[in-house]
């Protein structure tokens, strides 16, 4: 047998791809109620109708840079995916109970800021948020499901972003802690398994989590990274203190990353390449200090981070309990990158990688790279790690019966849990368990696609806003449920 007793599997959403009733039950405006949808196999992109500080309007892409003082708006003329998204908020009790059919013991989900405090910083929280979640924690427990919590999925709140720059400004940080404060005290016995920050690493690269001049004001990336390790280390410090039985994990996109020959040039790209994109965040986050080259790097550009009395020793005292981290692809780093093609990438690039296919997205799949990780991960670290997302994006028919046969989700799936498999029981490492992203259908990030889909789960959504909201099992559901319910042994 090779996955431990007790292994979590499960599946991951997030609030805002997800949930929908985007004003309901007294919810306030995150800034991805203002990110409108996309199409990336078309290559156009979300983006952003914002107000400039003249009153006139402009239209910004998600990865562009939003000017300072520009703020971001809900325009009534606009389509918004992610307002229904695929409406978790009336369906959570139908789905949770889906979860369990599929043999899930833990469900990723994250709270949405904007829920609990809906300008962010509000002097109370709104009661009907706490319940929300409440209630859906506790039909977890219903089917014997924990939730393993994601606290800050891409929902800054819109004024802070709008008024306060989001994480670059103390401010919002000061808001951050008093929501932590209040969601580990009310979920305390009916949560044990918690997620900082999403995807931690990419944070600071995009108008989603309300830094505006994020690019080319180094200052203002910097002082807000330093601002998220803060509120991490934080919430792990607040969390244990609240009940010293939670588990608490960082979140990192942490694709494998190679260098594209073995000429040296090209290994030392990827070393500094690596180090810069996800190294950085685990060991600030795991050993609670910056690394050498990191600081060095700062004092060269000039770059000095405001930080409050305390605040080194909290980074430390507030380090993680697992490393959990989302593996879609891998990443190639080149000396001369403009010498070879450019591959898409989970929010990231490289050049193309000639061993490997890729996504109709242009991801690459790469499951051995999964296995590299674990390995370099364990190597590094020595503590628990869990892989919080994974899966295949893709465009599913159904047919005249219903049914939908998503045989490559299926093989993606099988090739993903077999390295898993020998991650533990040939080179034994310590993975505590595995939720694929979107095991049900829900509203893509980077694109905000509806027909980039995930799940094992469909739902009957468009692109245009059509559709009913049905569930329903995809073949993929029943071979996870074969999976899960022999332990992972079962792979066939
Ligand atoms: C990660 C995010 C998720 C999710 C996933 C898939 O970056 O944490 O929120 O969306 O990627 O990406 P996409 O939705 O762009 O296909």
């Amino acid at each position: 047998m090779s996955f431990p007793k007790g292994f979590l599997w499960g599946g991951a959403t997030a609030a805002n791809q997800y949930e929908g009733g985007y004003l309901s039950g007294g919810k306030g405006l995150a800034v991805a109620d203002t990110l409108t949808g996309g199409d990336g196999i078309h290559g156009i992109p979300r983006k952003f109708i914002v107000e400039m500080p003249d009153g006139t309007r402009r239209e910004i892409g998600n990865r562009d840079e939003v000017p300072a003082g520009a703020k971001a708006i809900v325009d009534p003329d606009t389509y918004y995916p992610s307002h229904e998204a695929t409406d978790f908020y009336h369906h959570w009790k139908e789905d949770i109970a889906l979860f369990a059919e599929m043999g899930c013991n833990v469900y990723r989900l994250s709270i949405n800021w904007t829920r609990i405090f809906p300008n962010g910083d509000d002097e109370t929280p709104n009661e009907e948020g706490l319940q929300f979640y409440e209630d859906v924690f506790k039909e977890c427990h219903k089917y014997g499901i924990e939730p393993l919590v994601t606290i800050y999925h891409f929902d800054m709140p819109l004024h802070l972003a709008n008024e306060y720059d989001g994480m670059v400004s103390r401010h919002t940080l000061e808001a951050f802690k008093r929501y932590v404060e209040v969601i580990f005290k009310r979920y305390k016995g009916l949560v044990h398994y918690w997620l900082t920050i999403n995807e931690i690493n990419i944070n600071t690269n995009f108008m989603m989590n309300g830094v505006h001049e994020h690019i080319s004001n180094k200052q203002n990336a910097e002082q807000c990274r330093w601002h998220l390790f803060v509120a991490s280390a934080y919430a792990v410090k607040i969390g244990h203190e609240i009940d010293p039985t939670n588990k608490i994990g960082l979140m990192i996109a942490h694709g494998a990353s190679y260098p594209y020959s073995c000429n040296p040039e090209d290994v030392w790209a990827e070393l500094t390449g690596a180090h810069d994109q996800k190294w950085f965040y685990g060991d600030v986050l795991v050993r609670g200090y910056y690394p050498a080259w990191k600081v060095k790097a700062l004092e060269r550009a000039g770059i000095t981070i405001q930080k409050e009395e305390g605040e080194d020793e909290l980074l430390k005292e507030g380090v993680v309990d697992f490393y959990s981290f989302s593996y879609y692809s891998s990443q190639v780093f080149a000396a001369h990158p403009e010498e070879h093609g450019v591959s898409e990438g989970n929010q990231t690039m490289g050049v193309k990688n000639p061993y490997l296919k890729a996504s109709e997205w242009g991801w690459t799949v790469d499951p051995l790279g999964l296995r590299i990780n674990l390995n370099q991960i364990w190597d590094r670290y020595q503590i628990p790690m869990m892989v919080v997302e994974n899966g295949l994006g893709a465009i599913d028919k159904v047919e005249a019966d219903g049914s939908i046969h998503d045989d490559y989700r299926i093989n993606y799936m099988r090739d993903h849990i077999k390295v898993m498999k020998d991650a533990v029981e040939i080179d034994g490492v310590d993975l505590m368990g595995y939720t694929p992203w979107g095991h049900i259908d829900l509203v893509s990030a980077g694109t905000g696609e509806m027909r980039k889909r995930y799940g094992f789960i469909y739902v009957d959504r468009d692109d245009e806003g059509n559709g009913n909201f049905a569930r329903s099992k995809k073949d993929s559901f029943f071979y996870m449920q074969k999976v899960y319910k022999s332990n992972g042994e079962d792979l066939d």
